[in-house]
């Protein structure tokens, strides 16, 4: 009996010794929240600190008292329980002292919620907007106004599958960081373009949920210079914790330094990609590299074999040497349900290079060139594919009787299929208004473009806006003031209607 005792007894101090192991691995380990970086974190570290302290003096004492009753006054010692109702000092005292203690609580949470919320008298506006899975990023106020930028996740891949060892910011990485000046509020909007994420850097006390279709604001005002990382805190797909986050916080002058190489870098892109500049084929295979490189090489790697069966190769692959639509479109829309995600963020010239690329490289000895132009025209989704055919004379509604020669408002501009220029007899009656406003100084009037319901409604939408918007260009052009002219919003021409009428914008005159 005894000797299985030792035994017993051996066997779990050995346990013991294997347990501390861990223990001394985790020796770095902390169990508290990050070390803020900003003025509100360390409200909200502390009003954590005395709540959990609160916490535990509550739970102390009521179980402390529960424990001792239970044992003091148990049974078998000879207690009898008491038997009684409605003690009118026990119940005041068990309502007011935790009414106390709740009101105490509130008073440091309150102040930090009212700053949590104070988002004005910012020094710089930055946009974020969640994608499945990435960051857009968009400087919207204050120095570095204009820049703007995606940032993806940038650890390896093979880290990723485990046949290379882990980094020190393993799925804490990104190619491109936000930057922002030290000592300066930063207002951050937030906001998704497809389902819900969330901005979240723990050092710097911000966690806003990106929701579509709505734009949350937060803000933070960093103490100190330093790198700080963060994640996406909503499950927002397969590939949720693969989008985070990284601060970089710098000193004024670096701030500036790195806003004027940004300014600088955006200035050369404008040139190099200016809509009519003519590509070459070694141009285009040029940039394409480098967009593989930062977008497609962790799945397809560098060697175009991809990391079959997850990532198909790319070299000698039916897609990326079969017709140049097929190819575009699997770039520019991804593959639903896969890895291959849409791309259509990255520039026509971006697409365009990237593309060529792929079908130059490796064994892949197509010759093709894929220009910005037409990645431009397949963005159009089949391009705006407006009702052919009209079936029958359709009565055209009253705001769509052409301007005569006599210039009388309302008036229809007709519009080509697909095309954003007006045809030749939306341009006649064009004219008509253009000078209709001319001999009437104060007349005013509102801008509509038409589309109908068949095809793809976001690109017709689209089509309807850019005619609405060369309407209102083609006005101002002429002399017309902006404040004469108000745009509405693109309208839908019920099914069944004659093709033309899709086709339209609207001017009509308002007081
Ligand atoms: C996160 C991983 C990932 C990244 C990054 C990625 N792809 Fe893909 N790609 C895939 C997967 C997975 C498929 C296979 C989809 C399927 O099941 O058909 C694919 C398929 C393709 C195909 C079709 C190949 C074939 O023969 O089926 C092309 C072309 C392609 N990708 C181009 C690109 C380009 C260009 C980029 C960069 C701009 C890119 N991919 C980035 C994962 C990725
Ligand atoms: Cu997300």
């Amino acid at each position: 009996m005894r000797n299985k005792l030792a035994q017993i007894f051996a066997a779990l101090s050995k346990a013991a010794m294997l347990l501390m192991i861990p223990a001394v691995a985790f020796a770095e380990y902390k169990l508290n929240l990050q070390t803020p970086n900003t003025a509100l974190g360390h409200t909200i570290f502390d009003l954590h600190t005395i709540i959990t302290w609160i916490c535990v003096v509550v739970f102390v004492l009521v179980f402390g008292f529960m424990f001792y009753a239970v044992y003091a006054h148990r049974k078998s010692v000879g207690h009898k329980a008491a038997n009684f109702h409605e003690h009118f000092w026990v119940e005041v005292a068990w309502t007011l002292a935790p009414a106390i203690i709740l009101l105490t609580m509130m008073v440091p949470a309150t102040k930090s919620l009212v700053m949590l919320r104070d988002t004005s008298d910012a020094d710089l506006t930055i946009k974020a907007t969640g994608y499945q899975w990435k960051w857009g990023y968009d400087y919207i106020r204050g120095e570095g106004e204009g820049i703007s930028f995606y940032s993806s996740l940038s650890t390896p891949q093979a880290q990723i599958q485990g046949t290379e060892p882990k980094g020190e910011h393993y799925l804490l990485e990104t190619d491109t960081v936000v930057v922002v000046p030290v000592g300066k509020k930063v207002r951050m909007l937030v906001t998704a373009a497809d389902v819900i994420h969330a901005w979240w850097v723990p050092a710097l006390s911000v966690k806003q949920d990106a929701v579509p279709g709505f734009i949350r604001d937060t803000w933070f005002k960093a103490e100190k210079p330093g790198i700080f990382r963060g994640q996406c805190a909503e499950l927002c797909g397969k590939d949720h914790g693969f989008m985070p986050i990284v601060v970089e916080v710098k000193s004024a002058a670096d701030y500036s330094a790195w806003v004027a190489s940004q300014k600088a870098n955006m200035k050369k892109a404008a040139v190099a990609e200016a809509p009519d500049k003519a590509w070459t084929l070694d141009e285009l295979k040029a940039r394409g590299e480098k967009v593989y490189a930062s977008n497609c090489v962790a799945c397809h790697q560098a060697s175009g074999m991809g990391l079959p069966p997850t990532f198909p190769a790319l070299s000698g692959s039916k897609i990326a040497t079969g017709p140049k639509e097929g190819h575009l479109a699997m770039v520019l829309n991804g593959k639903a349900g896969t890895a291959m995600a849409a791309f259509k963020h990255l520039s026509d010239a971006d697409i365009a290079g990237v593309v060529t690329y792929e079908r130059n490289a490796w064994a892949n000895k197509t010759g093709d060139m894929v220009t910005p132009a037409e990645v431009k025209a397949a963005r159009g989704g089949g391009a705006a594919p407006v009702a052919a055919a009209p079936a029958a004379e359709v009565v055209a509604p009253a705001a769509a009787v052409a301007a005569g020669a006599t210039g009388a408002l309302p008036a229809a501009v007709y519009y080509d299929s697909g095309k954003a220029t007006a045809s030749a007899e939306g341009k006649t009656s064009l004219d008509a208004v253009i000078a209709h406003l001319k001999t009437n100084a104060d007349a005013k009037v509102e801008v509509t473009g038409y589309t109908d319901k068949a095809g793809n409604l976001a690109a017709n939408m689209e089509l309807a806006k850019q005619r609405a918007v060369s309407v209102r260009d083609a006005l101002m052009a002429a002399g017309v003031a902006k404040e004469r002219i108000s745009m509405k919003p693109p309208a839908t021409v019920e099914a069944g209607g004659d093709g033309k009428q899709a086709r339209r914008v609207d001017i009509k005159p308002t007081a």
